[in-house]
């Protein structure tokens, strides 16, 4: 078992049973013209951590863990989007529509894909997720039980949107979950912090946290 100075006390994982869980850093979310500017939102916060989650992605893949990217998306007739989720706000486009990176949050998009940096390389999970969870309507569940996976680092875009809710529904079916403070942003920072101290609460209530940096050290 290998041990990382994590808040709020030390989380210890076997590295043969983990896998690394890159939330949606996808263009839409964090590219001028996506899903997320759409809604009205300031980029700055979220593009900051592209290089933190490329470097934990690079640890894992020197290391030979597993890694498992999640793409928020749509099928092209969307089909697997409840209508409320479309009609939701007063987005500047809604999903489904045309915008600079075609249509918005729609798979096979160039919106849809994992900003350069973060890309998968072969051999690594990809899976597409109508919800802001990765257990709903995917087949994750499936995937890391037929690898014997307990622990899940999780780093990615939105900290209290997308990367919380899919921490809590992993952490309800029994995951050890560790999310890297550093690998992770909002668009809103308060937010960010709000959710990272909400998550370690309580004796960790949902999960860990800790920098990239104490992860490191922790396996070298
Ligand atoms: N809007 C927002 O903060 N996030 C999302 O809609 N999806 C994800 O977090 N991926």
């Amino acid at each position: 078992m290998i041990e990382v100075d994590a808040a709020p006390f030390a989380y210890r994982f076997d590295p043969a049973r983990t896998a690394l869980v890159v939330i949606d850093m996808q263009r839409d979310f964090l590219e001028p013209g996506g899903f997320g500017e759409t809604l009205g939102n300031d980029l700055a916060p979220v593009v900051e951590i592209i290089p933190t989650v490329a470097a934990l992605i690079g640890t894992f893949r020197e290391k030979g863990w597993t890694i498992l990217h999640t793409r928020e998306s749509h099928a092209p007739d969307l089909s697997d989007c409840p209508p409320a989720k479309r009609a939701r706000g007063a987005p500047a486009l809604r999903i489904g529509d045309m915008g600079p990176m075609g249509r918005i949050l729609v798979r096979g998009e160039p919106g849809a894909d994992i900003v350069g940096p973060c890309a998968p390389a072969p051999g690594e999970i990809v899976v597409d997720k109508p919800g802001k969870g990765m257990f709903h309507a995917t087949d994750v569940a499936e995937i890391l039980q037929a690898r014997g996976v307990a622990h899940l680092v999780f780093a990615g875009v939105t900290t209290e949107v997308c990367v919380q809710t899919s921490m809590r529904e992993a952490n309800d079916r029994g995951y050890e979950c560790l999310l890297i403070e550093d690998a992770t942003a909002s668009y809103f920072p308060a937010f960010k912090y709000a959710t990272l101290e909400m998550i370690r609460a309580q004796g960790a209530i949902v999960g860990w946290t800790a920098p990239l940096d104490a992860f490191r050290k922790a396996i070298a």
